[in-house]
């Protein structure tokens, strides 16, 4: 199998205080390119990110139609998507043992699970590790595929992507992945990543109350839209 190049994507929202390190740690070497899909942020993401060597491109507002628009855009002869947060949370060194299953042809879908992985106190809530676990449950019962997470820190082989018709444009996006790649068939593999804290800012998600019910409710929309059945 020829070796697959890899485009990292990262959706960031007012992340200045983390997006030049985590655009600058990125391994060169192993990827073809970082974008990074700021819309909207306010406070210069988008040009620290670019100072960096990201590629930075705009897309409608949402967490979900930032992926979009990143996978989109990926150079044409990237096959591996990878996606990870702008906010220093996730850790790129394990972004090699991501993708390896990918490469090798093993597998299609490779999730990054932070349950059993090592966690900085505090970078995950309570409420997220049994959101992860309850989701898993469901999905075993009427998908048959044993997830732990719903982390965004993943690797999608690009032909299954474009299979899976991808629509959730906010944070029903990683769930939406997960529960279509079951039933896409998809060879699916978690890994166990590590986890910190966000380097700085401000969460757009699980830290603000409002923000986080609302992922919530369309994390359950999701589950009972699309999860219950096993057909696509
Ligand atoms: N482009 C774009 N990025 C977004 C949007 N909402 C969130 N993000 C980014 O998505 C990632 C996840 O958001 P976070 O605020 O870290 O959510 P979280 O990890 O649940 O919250 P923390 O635990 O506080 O980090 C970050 O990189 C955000 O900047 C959006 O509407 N557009
Ligand atoms: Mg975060």
């Amino acid at each position: 199998m020829p070796e697959l190049r890899i485009s990292v994507i990262i959706p960031a929202l007012n992340e200045h205080e983390s997006i030049g390190q985590v655009v600058a740690s990125m391994p060169w070497n192993l990827i073809a390119e970082c974008i990074v899909v700021d819309n909207g942020s306010t406070d210069g993401t988008g040009a620290i990110a670019a100072a960096q060597g990201a590629r930075v491109i705009t897309s409608p507002r949402g967490y979900g139609a930032a992926c979009k628009a990143g996978s989109d855009a990926a150079l044409a002869t990237s096959g591996i998507l990878v996606y990870m947060d702008g906010d220093g949370s996730d850790i790129i060194a394990d972004l090699s043992r991501l993708v390896a299953p990918i490469g090798s042809g093993e597998a299609d879908f490779v999730l990054g699970s932070r349950i059993k992985g090592d966690r900085e106190a505090g970078s995950m809530l309570g409420s997220q590790v049994f959101a992860g676990h309850f989701v898993g449950l469901l999905l075993r019962i009427f998908q048959g595929v044993r997830y732990t997470d719903m982390g965004p820190f993943r690797a999608i082989r690009r032909t299954s992507l474009e299979q899976l018709q991808m629509s959730e444009m906010t944070y029903g996006w990683n769930l939406e992945m997960q529960i279509k790649a079951a039933q896409h068939r998809l060879r699916i593999r978690e890994i166990v990543v590590d986890y910190r804290r966000r380097i700085g800012g401000t969460s757009k998600v699980s830290g603000d109350l409002a923000a986080s019910m609302k992922a919530a409710v369309r994390i359950l929309e999701v589950l009972f839209r699309t999860g219950l059945s096993r057909h696509p």
